[in-house]
């Protein structure tokens, strides 16, 4: 068997808990390469979720502290402001960043606290049996919305990049996703741009990354990243949405 490429050191030797084929390890590489070609795993801090990456404190090499529903970006804050020569990440499903945690999201995002969020964008709860996350699709089912979501009951789905970005201080808000090889590498741009901005100090960083959950949707791994591509990205469009550090860089030097 050839090997491409081993083991970034980013990673512990744990063997991930994720369901086969699930995206989540997919994620959990881009960063802990990132992480090591940056060399800043010693001096990292990320802060787990809870949801199906609640285990992700076993899986990143960097120090990982664990925290309850929807608090990380809280913690997070709390663990920069103490520890400012620490780079400090959050790693967050929808359920958890989405719904339990809205107002620690937006009001770090608005604070701009120099921490970088990883939001993993399913469209549902993955570890607890796929109920409906606030970005649910509209029709999508889910075990709390069995005849698919009902958008006059629920509103529609939840944009974080579009409503984050609209926040004066926030430096960079990117979505990529995972769904392709091409797209994975796009997706290593930017989780390694974003840890660099926090290196640089430049405020928080965002990169949501569109992922699947073939276990609650019923699907094998590949019809999963097919279905995600026809109906997760017209929802939720890919691209830069804020890169307000790059943008002030373009002024100065046209000055
Ligand atoms: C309404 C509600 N409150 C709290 C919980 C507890 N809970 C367990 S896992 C989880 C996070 C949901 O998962 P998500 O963040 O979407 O990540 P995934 O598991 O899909 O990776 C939450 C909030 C719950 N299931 N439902
Ligand atoms: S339940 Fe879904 S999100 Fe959770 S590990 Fe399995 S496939 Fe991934």
């Amino acid at each position: 068997m050839t090997v491409f490429k081993g083991r970034t050191k980013g990673l512990t030797d744990a063997k991930l808990s994720y369901c086969p084929g699930c995206l989540h390890g997919v994620a959990h590489r881009l960063i802990g390469e990132s992480m090591e070609e940056l060399g800043i795993i010693e001096k990292t801090i990320g802060i787990a979720p809870v949801g199906c990456s609640v285990f992700a404190y076993n899986f990143f090499a960097c120090d990982v502290i664990q925290v309850p529903h929807g608090r990380a970006p809280a913690v997070a804050t709390g663990m920069h402001r103490a520890r400012p020569d620490r780079i400090v990440f959050t790693y967050q499903g929808d359920g958890d960043l989405a719904a339990i945690g809205t107002a620690e999201t937006i009001h770090a995002a608005n604070r701009s606290e120099n921490i970088t969020i990883f939001f993993v964008n399913n469209a549902t709860y993955g570890m607890t049996g796929g109920q409906m996350a606030p970005t649910t699709l509209p029709g999508m089912k889910a075990t709390t919305a069995p005849y698919g979501r009902d958008v006059s009951d629920t509103g529609y789905p939840m944009r974080l990049c579009e409503i984050l970005s609209q926040l004066e201080m926030t430096n960079y808000i990117e979505r990529v996703s995972l769904l392709s090889p091409k797209d994975i590498l796009k997706a290593k741009k930017a989780v390694k741009k974003a840890l660099q901005y926090n290196i640089d100090g430049k405020g928080l960083s965002f990169v949501e990354m569109i992922s699947t959950c073939p276990t609650n949707w019923g699907m094998d791994p590949l019809k999963a990243r097919e279905w995600a591509k026809e109906n997760m990205l017209p929802v939720f469009p890919l691209g830069v949405f804020k890169d307000r550090a790059a943008e002030e860089a373009k002024e100065k030097e046209a000055e």
